[in-house]
């Protein structure tokens, strides 16, 4: 079947569509393509880029129509290996476009966050084939503009929200675990599969061979030279979220050998730039503006500590126990170490930071913020304290997915990395 004829079958307005998908091969080649000494393979990273709503949506679109169910998510808590463990598959829909937010401003407050906007904005204009192809939406009660959103959303599609714990203590991971239980049970009941131990502990294995990969990825980047430019290293954790955990995992193996041999010969893709460390929101695709500036301006970021980077990667879950009951348990504990700052204290997050500053060789760290997202905001102004005591130079900056503010931005970052020089 011609892709032309899933998007239609999928509901996709196809005008709008083909608006959105046009600009996307300039900004490509200007963000990327350009950029000197790439690793070749990030061909592989390309292509998948080149055909973004292509063959990822047809293989999506193949599974559903073999029954298998497509879990659509908003966040790094959503544990993909219960959603495998049944034969389905998750697929992250965090958006980072500004194209459909003028849809979702039809629904929701101008003045709330732009990932949430532009996550709503590509369901209701029906411009994401993703959105589209997914069998539902599982949200999360993270931050107060997601939980208000998915109220919103259900009137548009099918939406489970997981129950969050707001405080990481004995209760909280209790309350935790129940929540993966239950979620189970959902899953089981959309696939019509039980999830048995043998198919949780596969899936376990698989994520977990994912989490490796990255881990080795950004073990490479502490090198100097940095053997990969940080917006590279960026793109893949954000196709991370939507790409078969396989295929995905050999190609970042496949990458990482390349960069290995780099790290051996001493070669990179900035001789003596500033190494900067990027702390704060996630930055779904397309949202490459930061990492693109940061890097025009001559630094070369070798770290980011978000939900796209290493907040995505860096807990393993143990794959230790006898049945399935075990594992969720193991799966709760290990999701429960990510440091989002929806939790209160998260005091870990800050150490977290200065230990990263310190363990990839970094002359200074960028607190990104996006516009309105408070629970980021708020901390950032205690991490810059905390970095300021410990004599770690700090820039704070929030944007949006814009381009009004591209000059600002960069005005600020050269001023930061000629303090920093
Ligand atoms: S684990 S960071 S993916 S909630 S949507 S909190 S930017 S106002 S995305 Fe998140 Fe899960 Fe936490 Fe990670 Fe702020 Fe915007 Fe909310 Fe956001």
């Amino acid at each position: 079947m011609d892709i032309r004829e899933i998007w239609k079958e999928l509901g996709i307005d196809l005008e709008r569509h083909d608006e959105l998908l046009e600009a996307l091969p300039e900004v490509y080649e200007e963000i990327f393509l350009s950029q000197e000494n790439r690793p070749e393979r990030m061909s592989y990273f390309d292509e998948v880029v080149a055909d973004i709503h292509g063959a990822r949506v047809r293989e999506l679109y193949e599974m559903r129509q073999e029954g298998k169910p497509i879990l659509g998510t908003f966040c790094v808590y959503v544990p993909e290996e219960i959603v495998l463990a049944a034969g389905g598959v998750c697929v992250g829909l965090c958006g980072g476009a500004e194209f459909p937010i003028p849809d979702a401003e039809k629904y929701l407050p101008r003045d709330l966050c732009p990932l949430i906007k532009s996550s709503f904005g590509f369901l209701v204009s029906r411009l994401c084939p993703y959105c589209q192809v997914a069998t539902v939406i599982v949200g999360e009660n993270t931050c107060d503009g997601k939980k208000k959103m998915y109220e919103i959303m259900s009137e548009h599609k099918d939406v489970y929200v997981m129950e969050m714990p707001q405080v990481k203590d004995e209760e909280g991971l209790e309350y935790w675990h129940e929540q993966l239980i239950k979620f189970k049970e959902f899953v089981e009941e959309l696939s019509g599969n039980e999830i048995t131990y043998e198919s949780l502990l596969d899936a376990i294995e698989r994520v977990n061979a994912k989490r490796e990969a990255f881990r080795k990825l950004y073990e490479l980047r502490k090198h100097d030279p940095a053997p990969i430019s940080g917006r590279d290293a960026n793109l893949i954790a954000q196709i991370a979220f939507y790409d078969d955990v396989d295929r995905f995992t050999e190609k970042v193996n496949e990458l990482n050998e390349e960069l290995e041999k780099r790290v051996e010969e001493g070669e990179g893709v900035a001789e003596e730039a500033p190494r900067i460390l990027v702390a704060g929101t996630p930055m779904p695709i397309p949202h490459w503006k930061l990492l693109y500036v940061v890097e025009s301006c001559g630094a070369v970021v070798v770290c980011e500590e978000s939900c796209t980077g290493t907040r995505y990667f860096e807990r393993e879950v143990s794959t230790e126990g006898d049945d399935v009951e075990d594992l969720i348990k193991n799966i709760a504990e290990a999701y429960m170490e990510t440091k989002c700052a929806i939790f209160t204290p998260n005091d870990e997050r800050v150490k977290d930071i200065i230990k990263k500053y310190k363990e990839w060789n970094c002359d200074g760290v960028i607190l990104y913020n996006l516009k309105f997202c408070q629970p980021y905001a708020v901390e950032h102004s205690k991490i810059e304290s905390r970095l300021r005591e410990e004599g770690i130079p700090a820039l704070k900056l929030e944007s949006d997915y814009s381009e009004e503010d591209v000059e600002q931005l960069k005005t600020r970052i050269e001023t930061f990395l000629e303090s920093i020089a």
